[in-house]
């Protein structure tokens, strides 16, 4: 479609500047159709970007620019009017000056190019807690992955017919084909990258990348940074949390989101398979939430995504069956390994590497080097539909019930299995302190602690003490029937220094108990940081494990927790004015716990 089909004024308006800055060769609306799909599709097979897997129908696989792999957190700026209102956890810069030096970039950026406008709803289009944006990229792998992981194309644009408010995303990959330049199979400017938010006039400009979240920009950028802007402003919570619905054997449902930093494997517990008959879970999201309260009082989530954005190394039909299913057809691979039969390979998919492995380098697969076939940034993006387990209410655009919220790390010590905050203010330290310990997946040492309040450290558009704060004030709210909190930790070790539990389908038995609670059930003891599954409450059948283990799993040392408290102290105060209150005085009260004998007494009463 050409440009005559945007009736909106302002957001023509926006697409002429952008145009006239740009100056691309070509402006084209996306429609969101299949024709356009397999069109963009047949032009990035015979640029040689894309490969056809003949083993996944419609599928392709893609290979990066070496230097464009991740997400870069020293190149994401927000730009709001003062430093404070970013806040110390962010790259902070003047909107004004920014947008000078940007718009030196994007100049003439599209020459040669087509800019693709992809019209793009994040939620059901036009329901109640969804939202619009309009991307417009130089990048046909970005308009074919949108595609997938938004509601995109003439429903979106019907809806900005009425002139309803949208989020404008800029998207360049930087690499005009000027000058006698031919094209690349992955043009990027990898040196230069900005992704650049500017939450006041909910816009965001990303250069450079054409990776991932620097460049889909309705994932990421929009659906955490600006959102969470838009979300404190208009009372609701824009979250970086799985949502899954978890059925019991006489048939109840309830729903649980749950928020994890990195490598803790949410995508897997969104899609668990689990290990006690007659349970089941289901999918609602594996990523992000927006909850509001809804009339009834009840605290509602929408998923406002369509497709998953995963993390192919460690997925295997063991690991995660339903998301090796989701990836069988209609499906982009993104630096993973393929095989000379026309088929993905990562490491830890199962099985040792086939012969003739051509690595996401594009070189022939040589495990003597040492390196990984697939790169560990690898993703597959997969619609949501294609889930065996997508929950039949995933595009409901009122949204589900949430009954608890979890929040949870990789800690080999100190942390119990699970534990359960006392009310809403609990719940809120709870996520303010979560923090998890570094894999070999993430860059620097691996093993040290990392803080990741609410796993919405690089992904908060405003200052995190505020964000805080907001998730206190939507508490108060009178008349309303709070979720309950949890903090699960799968990775705890012993003393040999092998994992204690044994997560996976196993992770049920836990969500069992907090499903229990929630409705009543289900027993507990408390400690100083809050309940413990009482002894004999955790569903244990056909486990084999030792009680020791178990006892182990469930253990609060307050030696080791005090040992943490001066890192929290110190987090804390690092916000400096404005961090609220309530979650220093939740510190002292949990210290006081620790130190106090009676809390002791009143625990060993209760066990
Ligand atoms: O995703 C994981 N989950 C959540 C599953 C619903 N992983 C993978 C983390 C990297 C993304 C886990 N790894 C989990 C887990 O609960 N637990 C562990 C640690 C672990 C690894 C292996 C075994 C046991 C625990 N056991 C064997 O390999 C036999
Ligand atoms: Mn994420």
């Amino acid at each position: 479609m050409n440009l005559d089909c945007i009736r909106h004024p302002r957001l023509r308006e926006w697409i002429d500047e952008n145009v006239a800055m740009c100056m691309p060769d070509d402006v084209v609306v996306c429609d969101g159709g299949h024709e356009e799909a397999d069109r963009l599709a047949e032009r990035m097979l015979r640029s040689g970007s894309f490969k056809r897997l003949e083993k996944r129908p419609n599928s392709f696989a893609v290979r990066s620019d070496p230097g464009d792999v991740a997400r870069v957190e020293n190149n994401t700026f927000i730009c709001s009017r003062f430093r404070e209102e970013a806040g110390p956890t962010n790259n902070w810069r003047d909107p004004q000056e920014m947008k000078g030096e940007l718009r030196q970039r994007f100049f003439g950026c599209m020459r040669g190019r087509t800019m693709y406008v992809i019209p793009f709803s994040m939620g059901p289009v036009g329901g109640p807690l969804s939202q619009i944006g309009v991307e417009l990229t130089d990048s046909v792998y970005v308009v074919l992955n949108m595609r997938i992981m938004t509601r995109m194309g003439e429903a979106v644009l019907k809806e900005l017919d009425r002139d309803k408010p949208f989020v404008k995303c800029l998207h360049s990959v930087g690499y005009p084909l000027t000058l006698g330049r031919h094209e690349l199979p992955w043009p990027c400017d990898s040196n230069n990258k900005y992704i650049v938010h500017f939450p006041e006039e909910r816009s965001i400009w990303s250069y450079g990348s054409g990776y991932g979240g620097n460049a889909l920009l309705g994932k990421k950028c929009y659906a955490l940074r600006i959102a969470s802007v838009m979300a404190r402003d208009q009372g609701w919570l824009a979250e970086h949390m799985l949502i899954l619905g978890i059925t019991n054997p006489d048939g109840k449902k309830k729903y649980i989101a749950a928020a994890f930093p990195s490598a803790c494997g949410k995508t897997n517990l969104a899609m668990l398979v689990p290990n006690l008959p007659g349970w089941k879970v289901e999918t609602v999201g594996d990523d992000i939430a927006w909850l509001r309260w809804g009339d009834d009082g009840r605290l509602y989530a929408i998923n406002p995504e369509y497709g998953f954005f995963g993390v192919a190394p460690g997925t295997s039909l063991k690991s995660n069956p339903n998301a090796m299913r989701s990836t069988e057809k209609n499906c982009i691979f993104t630096n993973v390994a393929t095989t000379p039969d026309g088929d993905v390979w990562w490491e830890g998919i199962g099985g040792e590497p086939p012969a003739g492995l051509v690595d996401w380098l594009g070189e022939p697969y040589d495990p003597s080097k040492g390196k990984p076939a697939a790169h560990p940034n690898s993703r597959f993006t997969a619609p949501a539909s294609q889930c065996p387990v997508i929950d039949q209410a995933w595009e409901d655009p009122r949204g589900v019930p949430i009954s608890a919220i979890l929040f949870g790390g990789r800690r080999a010590g100190t942390v119990p299995l699970v534990h359960e905050a006392m009310d809403w203010e609990h719940g809120v330290f709870m996520g303010s302190i979560v923090s998890s310990e570094t894999t070999a997946a993430a860059a620097g040492a691996v093993g040290q602690l990392r803080r990741d309040p609410f796993a919405m450290l690089p992904f908060c558009g405003y200052n995190m003490g505020d964000y805080f704060h907001h998730w206190l004030r939507m508490g108060e709210r009178s008349g309303v029937k709070h979720p309950r909190f949890y903090y699960v930790n799968w990775f705890r070790k012993g003393a040999d220094g092998k994992f204690l539990w044994p997560g996976f389908g196993d992770n049920a038995r836990v969500l069992k108990w907090i499903f229990e609670r929630c409705d009543g059930a289900g027993e507990a003891v408390e400690t100083p940081i809050g309940n413990v599954p009482a002894p004999g409450a955790l569903d244990l059948d056909g486990l084999d494990l030792s009680p020791e283990a178990m006892a182990e799993l469930l253990t609060v040392r307050e030696d080791e927790w005090l040992a943490d408290v001066p890192g929290i102290r110190a987090f804390f105060g690092s916000f400096h004015d404005g961090f609220p209150e309530e979650l220093v005085a939740r510190l002292d009260w949990l210290e006081r716990r620790l130190r106090h004998p009676a809390a002791k007494r009143h625990r060993s009463a209760i066990a």
